[in-house]
């Protein structure tokens, strides 16, 4: 994995980031008390961020605070996409196949005990308990954009820590190739999987894959918060993937397994409609999407959706000074 000495994240965006957004932000996480980033990182594993999860205090939406460490790295300048759109503007088919549906189906879904299964060609299979996440692995906020199939766009405060991480500590074996991922698979909790009407006639559960050099590259993030609190169920609670160079579709919620494989496993999407949804699903402008184009995206800001701004897409979402060399011998319009 080459390191770049410049990331393409210390570039300031081309668009102005207006000042008053940027000020709410840094006043949002403030109010929130993400008061821990003088704190050394293995010290918050221990202590802070354990007792913040164990309290009982709960925002109203039944979130948590999460104390993470503010990585000034990602994106500091990036303008947010408002809380209340990343809250309300989902795609979660579990829960619905409208946009809206989400935030209302998935309101009272229970989180919690979860755990997520480790295993399948490594050492040491293992299964986290949702708790012992806040123990073993530092989190860190991190803006990243996430940009969707659909051709719209958010920039979203995510907190969470590496998958890298909870893969090294698994030990994949040689043969170790490619990481599937499983969305939780409980009809009764999830509407959308007990009706093809409402669930998009998906077969369920969800599931997701990535090879292993893209699963271990330092950006793909086990997401546990965003905008300094607990995930909402809707946005994937307990626990989802974020991979942000990728279409949003990559980024699998809620999910309950992780196995190591030496085969490229099948992946949603693209078993519902191969010609539509690739594998790789990098971002791209140049290769469209069989019926639309992904040369622009419309930017998820304040205002309402049809006033929102249109900009161009970019390779990789942005990223590709740090992940363009994984792809460096591939045809990106065969490998889409
Ligand atoms: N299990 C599951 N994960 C999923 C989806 C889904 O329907 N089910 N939708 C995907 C799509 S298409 C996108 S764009 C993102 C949306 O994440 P957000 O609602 O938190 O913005 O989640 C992805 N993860
Ligand atoms: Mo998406």
């Amino acid at each position: 994995m080459r390191i770049q000495s410049k990331p393409s994240w210390v570039i300031k965006e081309s668009e102005v980031t207006p000042e008053s957004v940027y000020q709410q932000r840094r006043d949002i996480l403030k109010k929130l008390g993400i008061t821990l980033a003088a704190l050394p990182l293995a010290s918050q594993a221990q202590a802070g961020l354990f007792d913040v999860l164990k309290s009982d205090e709960k925002t109203p939406d039944r979130r948590r605070v999460l104390n993470a460490r503010e990585s000034a790295q990602f994106h500091p300048d990036l303008s947010l996409t408002p809380e209340d759109k990343v809250l309300k503007y989902n795609n979660f088919y579990e829960f619905g196949t409208d946009k809206s549906d989400p935030a209302r189906n998935a309101a009272n879904f229970v989180t919690d005990p979860w755990s997520v299964e480790i295993g399948g060609m490594v050492s040491r299979p293992f299964k986290l308990n949702y708790e012992d996440i806040f123990k073993r692995y530092p989190i860190e906020e991190r803006i990243y954009r996430l940009r969707c199939v659909e051709a719209w766009s958010m920039n979203i405060p995510w907190i969470g820590f590496p998958l890298a991480a909870l893969l090294r500590q698994a030990q994949p074996n040689s043969n170790a190739q490619y990481v599937a991922f499983q969305t939780l698979y409980d009809p009764e909790r999830m509407p959308g999987q007990a009706s093809r009407r409402i669930g998009g006639g998906i077969d369920y559960p969800y599931v997701e894959g990535l090879r292993l050099d893209e699963a271990m590259n330092p950006l793909t993030l086990i997401a546990v918060g965003l905008y300094g609190k607990t995930l909402a169920p809707q946005n994937g609670a307990p626990l989802r993937l974020v991979v942000p160079w990728k279409y949003g579709f990559k980024s699998i919620k809620s999910i309950v397994k992780i196995t190591l494989t030496d085969k490229q496993p099948p992946t949603t999407w693209n078993r519902l409609a191969p010609q539509e949804y690739g594998f790789y699903a990098n971002v791209n402008p140049s290769v469209d999407h069989p019926r639309w184009s992904q040369a622009s995206e419309r930017f998820i800001g304040e205002g309402n959706l049809f006033s929102s701004r249109r900009q161009p897409t970019q390779l990789f979402n942005g990223y590709a000074n740090e992940v363009a060399s994984l792809y460096k011998d591939m045809d990106l319009r065969k490998f889409y």
